[in-house]
Formats: C-alpha cells, sequence, structure tokens
C-alpha cells in the first residue's frame, strides 16, 4: 500500500511518525504545498479548490491507496469534498476535543491551532458535539506554524517567543489543564511548549489518533515497505535548507512536484 501524506508542510511529520509506530514498515509517499504555505490564512474558497487539484493531480499521477490529510487547517475544511472526489479512504486530522473534554479536572481546555482552523464551523461544531459544558479557550498563531519550520531548518527556538505567544491562553481562571496541539506542526515543538505551559498540562494531538485510523484500514498486499519519495511545490533556498532535515526522517529523495 502506499499512503499519501499531505501537508503544507512539515507537520504532516508529526503524523509520519506516529504511523512508523504503528505500522514500522507502511509505504508513505509526502507531499507538502509550500508554494501555498502557510494554509492556515488562506481564503477558504482557495485552500478547498487548491488541496482538491493537488490531490486529483498526484492520484492520477502515482498508485495512491489511501490519503491522510496531515494539516488541521485542510482538514476542518475539505474532507467532505475530497471523499465525493476520491476512491481512496481519507483519513482527516481534526482538533482532538473529544478527548481533550474527557481528560479535564478544571473544566476548561485550550486549542492551540493555526488561524483557520480556530474560525472553522467545523471546529465550533466538534465543540458543540463533544464539549458543550466545557469551557473551550482557542488561540490561532501562524507564528508557531514558522517557528516549527525554522527549527527543522536547524534555526534555534526562543523559549521566550513561545511563552509570549501562548500567553493569552494560559491566562484565566480556569486556566486549561489540557491544551489540544491542533496544527500538525505543533508536536515538532512539543518539548518546547509543555515547558512554556508548565508540566501541569496535558498537551494532546490527534496524531496517535490518526495512526490507529490508518492502521485500521490497512490492507497490504504489496513488498513495498518504508518511506518512499518526498515532494514539494515549490523549490527555493528554504527548502534547500530543509532537505536534509526532512530526509532524516527517512524518505528517499525530495523532489518539485510540477503543478499543473
Ligand atoms: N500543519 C497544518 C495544520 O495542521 O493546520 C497547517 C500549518 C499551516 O500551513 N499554517
Amino acid at each position: 500500500m502506499n499512503v499519501l501524506i499531505f501537508d503544507s508542510g512539515v507537520g504532516g511529520l508529526s503524523v509520519v511518525q506516529q504511523i512508523q509506530q504503528h505500522l514500522p514498515h507502511a509505504h508513505m509517499t509526502y507531499l507538502f504545498d509550500n508554494q501555498f504555505f502557510p494554509y492556515g490564512e488562506l481564503a477558504e474558497e482557495v485552500l478547498l479548490g487548491r488541496v482538491s487539484a493537488l490531490i486529483t493531480q498526484i492520484c492520477q499521477q502515482q498508485p495512491i491507496d489511501m490519503i491522510v490529510i496531515a494539516c488541521n487547517s485542510a482538514s476542518t475544511l475539505v474532507l467532505e469534498q475530497l471523499r465525493q472526489q476520491c476512491p481512496q479512504p481519507i483519513v482527516g486530522v481534526v482538533p482532538a476535543i473529544k478527548p481533550a473534554a474527557a481528560l479535564t479536572q478544571t473544566g476548561c481546555i485550550g486549542l492551540l491551532a493555526t488561524p483557520g482552523t480556530v474560525k472553522r464551523p467545523y471546529t465550533a461544531n466538534l465543540v458543540t458535539e463533544f464539549a458543550p459544558h466545557i469551557e473551550v479557550k482557542m488561540l490561532g498563531s501562524s507564528e508557531l506554524v514558522q517557528i516549527a519550520e525554522a527549527k527543522l531548518q536547524g534555526q534555534p527556538v526562543s523559549q521566550q517567543r513561545l511563552e509570549d505567544i501562548i500567553a493569552p491562553l494560559k491566562a484565566g481562571n480556569p486556566a486549561p489543564d489540557v491544551v489540544i496541539l491542533g496544527c500538525t506542526h505543533f508536536p515538532l515543538l512539543k518539548e518546547e511548549l509543555q515547558q512554556a505551559f508548565g508540566s501541569k498540562v496535558k498537551l494532546i494531538d490527534s496524531g496517535v489518533a490518526i495512526a490507529k485510523r490508518v492502521a485500521s484500514l490497512w490492507c497490504d498486499k504489496s513488498s513495498q515497505v518504508g518511506l518512499g519519495k518526498m515532494y514539494c511545490t515549490r523549490w527555493d533556498k528554504q527548502t534547500e535548507q530543509l532537505k536534509p532535515a526532512m530526509l532524516h526522517f527517512g524518505f528517499q529523495s525530495l523532489s518539485l512536484f510540477e503543478v499543473n
């Protein structure tokens, strides 16, 4: 089986890591849309059209057996349309509101995501359905996404800057005792974020649930094992800087995906 992992940038790698833990031999292809990065600030109709076009194109060019939209900003918008358009099973990544609501002791949870994800009706519906009596504080930050990208490019992370960014989410009484990492880039900053929130706050993301879902849909008959190829939609200096870190994850190569 060839599983396509799709994100705007490096965030999907946090999902790749979780899938590898559950399915060590899973064959995965990674496509990231750095030409349209960051997704958290794109107009919804642009994002919808873009993701749908890229997924259609790669599925026409390669044998893809399962698609993981490893991006909350895209999943909270495009899943329904993609499921109508693609015959393959599609696994999305959306904020883990339900497990967070089950874990909180203070009755207050935090959602740290992109500006797009925090304002989507999809996210509001998750809150209504799974956390109706819980206070849900939300913070959308594109800067944190940039910090995660920079970290993978080998740049240092400023702990002070991280603390300033998350300060509004920590404030107030009650304060959240559970914080959802509602962007796949954020688990790449988990240690720094844990330090910023303090050890009493539990950080959760959707990675494990996604990996379990992928494992439940897995039905491999081929001999292809291990990570496959990685594609980006723009080639520039930043891509060059990212390349060693991305290949370090175990992908065979990184090349440009020529968008039609
Ligand atoms: N990693 C993506 C997410 O989970 O929302 C998007 C990050 C971005 O492009 N802003």
